[in-house]
């Protein structure tokens, strides 16, 4: 059975630092800009927080390109503010948890700029290096594999000085390290080490499940036309990469820490190895089958479409899979590399934004494992303007993509509003405009107020004098007090929300609503021995724009006579269901 666990029934606040809080008026947000808002974060109910990378970094990748493990990036702030950050989560009961970026560091760091100098260097085998091919009709040199990198062209760079190439899965600025090399690995534990020591209490670990590599670095299957091809089935989950977890595990475990995994391409039996509770690697790990549903066969760019049956099997999927083997689910719908959730899976328009955002936070949060919850997803903020300019983008992933556009179709304007249409639904730079705090201009409190000789990093959304914290916190209908409510409501019935059994219902409908029963588990039974009441909930989540009837299957009907009688069962106040149920009629109907 699941084990119980504080870190099992904890919900975690994602923050951007880039985009948080600017204290100093350098259009940047900041550490100090964090620390003026813990109460806020506080009071939202979350139990940690995971900050973005603020270790130095030349930000070719937004800090995903680290150049000092042991240093804060001066922008961001010092080491002291860091530590006083720290202190200020931990003084009010919250836990702090690294975004650690070890697959790959910066090609500034002093490492890589080593390794790089000569093939005789003793960081040469730090990284992954290898010798050009050469192509057998033309003769002209071509990398060694056919591997094409996250951030458009190949994942090799021809290196002129040393004349070889160097292996990049993501920016040619974030060389890979190689974790087959010891020295490697002590290195990375030794940087895990210094953060404990320093108070840190545990980590997200970036892309974890690619740092070990199948040897020989084959060239991938055709996926798509021409000699680039996503290499994910030889970057992903290689030989070694339980072993890599296992000794990564072994210190956290000395400290009683913290972690989540992110883990790309990773299906569930890989990451069941990796979070098996008696696995001795990670607490938990996210997986992107979801992120992923709307993208196009080849990545996010292509053209594809959301649906709520898709969402609905991989739901059903990763909740059964992992309560009947002992795993985890860390749940997530919206982070820093993801569009915002009421644009993308429901409906950011003035009449269902805040209805949207709720639905969202109950389907969401109510499910089995660890929640998620991204900065600015409280207040329901949606998508960059469609109207924006592509100058307005910053995001390395869909600036690359861009110029790799207009490129290959200089003529064809069609295809580059396509393409511009993928940027604004599922690009990165929509979860990155800076928070809102307040309704006055220019820049809706991420600034300080008068600070306006910078603009802001990223342009402020317009719409911030309606969408900004402190109409929200005013608000008590606001999606901000609904998702206080969920995640207390969360822990209020632990042994049915955390604990609990999943039974999805309607699996093989095709249908716009997702529901699901969550009940406590005989097998764990509750905590105090008593049986909790209630002992189960009805969650039903509707992703359509319109009204509709959702006839309730035979396995709910009783939630209904509960409903319909004395309203015993505690209904979240999803407004549609709730108002409409006086035209409850006996018919078992929900509308
Ligand atoms: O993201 C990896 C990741 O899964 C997504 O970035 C996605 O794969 C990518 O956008 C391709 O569609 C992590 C970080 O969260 C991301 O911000 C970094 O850019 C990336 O790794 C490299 O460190």
């Amino acid at each position: 059975p699941i084990k119980r666990a504080p870190w099992r029934e904890a919900s975690v606040y994602q923050i951007y630092p880039a985009s948080f809080k600017d204290s100093n008026g350098d259009g940047l947000g900041d550490i100090q800009g964090i620390i003026s808002e813990l109460d806020y974060i506080k009071s939202l109910g979350v139990d940690m927080v995971w900050l973005s990378p603020v270790l130095r970094s030349p930000q070719v990748d937004m800090g995903y390109d680290i150049s000092d493990y042991k240093d804060i990036d001066p922008p961001y702030g010092t080491m002291a503010d860091h530590d006083a950050l720290i202190e200020g989560l931990h003084h009010r009961g919250m836990k702090y948890v690294m975004d650690l970026v070890v697959n790959h560091t910066s090609d500034q760091h002093p490492w890589f700029k080593e390794s790089r100098s000569s093939v005789t260097n003793k960081y040469r085998d730090w990284y992954i290096w290898r010798p050009s091919r050469h192509d057998p009709q033309t003769g002209e040199r071509i990398p060694p594999n056919n591997w094409e990198c996250f951030f458009s062209g190949s994942a090799w760079a021809w290196d002129e000085m040393t004349q070889e190439y160097y292996l990049h899965l993501w920016a040619t600025g974030q060389p890979d390290l190689n974790w087959e090399n010891p020295q490697v690995v002590d290195a990375v534990h030794d940087v895990i080490r210094f953060w404990l020591n320093r108070g840190v209490d545990g980590f997200r670990m970036d892309v974890i499940n690619y740092i070990s590599k199948e040897p020989g670095l084959p060239d991938a299957k055709p996926k798509k036309p021409g000699f680039l091809q996503n290499g994910a089935e030889h970057f992903s989950c290689g030989p070694r990469l339980h072993e890599y977890l296992q000794g990564i595990g072994k210190i956290l475990s000395e400290y009683n820490a913290f972690s989540v995994g992110e883990m790309p391409d990773a299906g569930p039996e890989d990451i069941l190895k990796a979070v098996g509770q008696d696995r001795g690697e990670l607490a938990m790990a996210f997986h992107f089958e979801i992120d992923s549903m709307d993208f196009g066969p080849t990545g996010r760019f292509e053209p594809g479409t959301f649906r709520p049956t898709a969402l609905k099997r991989i739901v059903n999927k990763w909740q059964t899979f992992m309560l009947s083997n002992s795993g985890w689910n860390a749940l997530f719908m919206e982070n820093h590399d993801t569009s915002r959730v009421v644009s993308r899976y429901a409906s950011d328009s003035p009449a269902l934004r805040t209805i949207s955002a709720k639905m969202l936070a109950n389907h969401l949060a109510l499910q089995s494992g660890t929640v998620f919850l991204y900065q600015g997803q409280e207040l329901a903020m949606a998508n960059v303007p469609r109207e924006w300019g592509m100058d307005k983008y910053r995001d390395i992933e869909c600036v690359n993509h861009w110029e790799m556009v207009l490129r290959n179709y200089p003529d064809d304007p069609e295809r580059q509003m396509k393409y511009r249409e993928r940027y604004w639904s599922v690009g990165r730079d929509n979860a990155r405009t800076p928070m809102q705090w307040n309704a006055r201009g220019p820049s809706a409190g991420f600034m300080p107020e008068g600070a306006h000789s910078t603009a802001p990093w990223m342009s402020i959304h317009t719409d911030y004098p309606t969408w900004n914290v402190v109409n929200a916190v005013a608000d008590q209908n606001s999606s901000f007090h609904h998702w206080r409510r969920v995640l207390k409501i969360r822990k209020q019935y632990l042994d049915i929300f955390i604990y609990g059994s999943f039974e999805m219902l309607n699996l093989d409908m095709d249908e716009d609503v997702i529901a699901y029963i969550r009940a406590v588990d005989p097998a764990t039974g509750s905590d105090n021995g008593q049986v909790t009441v209630p002992s189960q909930a009805l969650v039903v989540a509707s992703f359509s724009v319109d009204e509709i009837w959702w006839t309730v299957p035979q396995k709910a009907l009783a939630f209904l006579l509960d409903l319909s009688k004395d309203m015993k069962t505690t209904v979240l106040n999803i407004h549609a269901i709730v108002s409409k149920l006086g035209n409850y009629e006996g018919r078992n109907e929900l509308r």
